[in-house]
């Protein structure tokens, strides 16, 4: 898919197209397989400055709209006063979430990709100068809404959430294994609009992710009648807390990634046409 709509490339990473290696025949697939060997080298040196400063690295994904900037929203509001957060918001165009993020009273950074439907560790990094990680405990970054690419770019964060709004149907874990296998935790999100809804099984959602072999967490939630809130609160704050141990013993945690990445984003062979004579 990625090959097809040239979403691996951002203003990241476009400098690394610009001058590919001259030893080699330079073909689509040496060129991607550059520019994610180049990712994962700026997620690692990433992680490394979160954890020079035993920062937690949370990465949000799902499909747009399904309640993001929300939860992130309920989230400070709960836990700002014992946890200093900090926000990377990850959009096509627009500082909307940051703004909504800052008016909760904690710093957030925009990232406008302009047509990448995904962040990658070069954008992240590109912001991390204006992070004073010294005093920061939880680094959020807010990945573009789509269901796909995200799961395929280590940022240097570590650790994935993947969310579900009861309004998208509960056949996506199936639909779309990738992010759903590499999530750490699913949450099922807007579940004050289960009553309004025939259609959508929790236990479904959950049937799903367990076909994938995943045994995460999946936690229903409503960001908007804290229906749910203190499992997920609960749990961050041992992650918090959990980090801080793993750095003082020198470890760290690398994300569930897609491993065969780049396999998974080339086109499938297709079949040769000739062409027709037109009328
Ligand atoms: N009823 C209800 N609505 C919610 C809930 N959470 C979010 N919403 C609404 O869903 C819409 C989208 O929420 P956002 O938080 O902006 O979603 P998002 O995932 O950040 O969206 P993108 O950043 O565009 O991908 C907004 O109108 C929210 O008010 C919830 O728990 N219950
Ligand atoms: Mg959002």
């Amino acid at each position: 898919m990625c090959t097809t709509c040239g979403c691996q490339v951002t203003v990241g990473n476009r400098h690394f197209l610009l001058t590919p290696p001259q030893t080699q025949p330079v073909t689509a697939v040496t060129v991607l397989s550059n520019l994610l060997q180049h990712n994962d080298e700026q997620a690692h040196r990433n992680r490394s400055q979160f954890d020079a400063h035993a920062v937690l690295v949370i990465n949000l994904m799902s499909s747009p709209g399904s309640g993001k900037t929300a939860l992130l929203e309920a989230t400070i509001q709960k836990l700002k006063d014992t946890i200093r957060i900090a926000v990377i918001e990850g959009d096509l165009e627009t500082e909307n979430d940051a703004e909504r993020i800052r008016a909760q009273g904690v710093p957030a950074y925009q990232i406008t990709t302009g047509t990448a439907c995904h962040l990658d560790a070069h954008l992240v990094a590109g912001v991390l100068p204006q992070l004073d990680l010294a005093n920061i405990d939880l680094v959020f970054i807010e990945n573009v809404g789509n269901l796909v690419c995200p799961a395929s770019f280590d940022l240097g964060h570590h650790r994935n959430i993947t969310l579900l709004s009861v309004t998208e149907g509960d056949d996506k874990p199936a639909k779309y294994p990738v992010m759903f296998r590499a999530a750490d935790r699913v949450l099922i999100t807007k579940t004050d609009l289960l009553p309004h809804l025939d259609d959508f099984s929790v236990e479904k959602a959950e049937r799903c992710q367990r076909a994938l072999a995943s045994p995460v967490p999946v936690l229903p939630l409503s960001s908007r009648t804290g229906e749910g809130m203190d499992v997920w609160l609960d749990w961050l704050q041992q992650e918090v807390s959990d980090h801080r141990q793993r750095v003082a013993n020198h470890q760290t945690l690398k994300p569930k990634m897609q491993e065969d990445g780049l396999k998974r984003h080339q086109p499938e062979p297709r079949p040769r046409f000739r062409p027709v004579a037109r009328t």
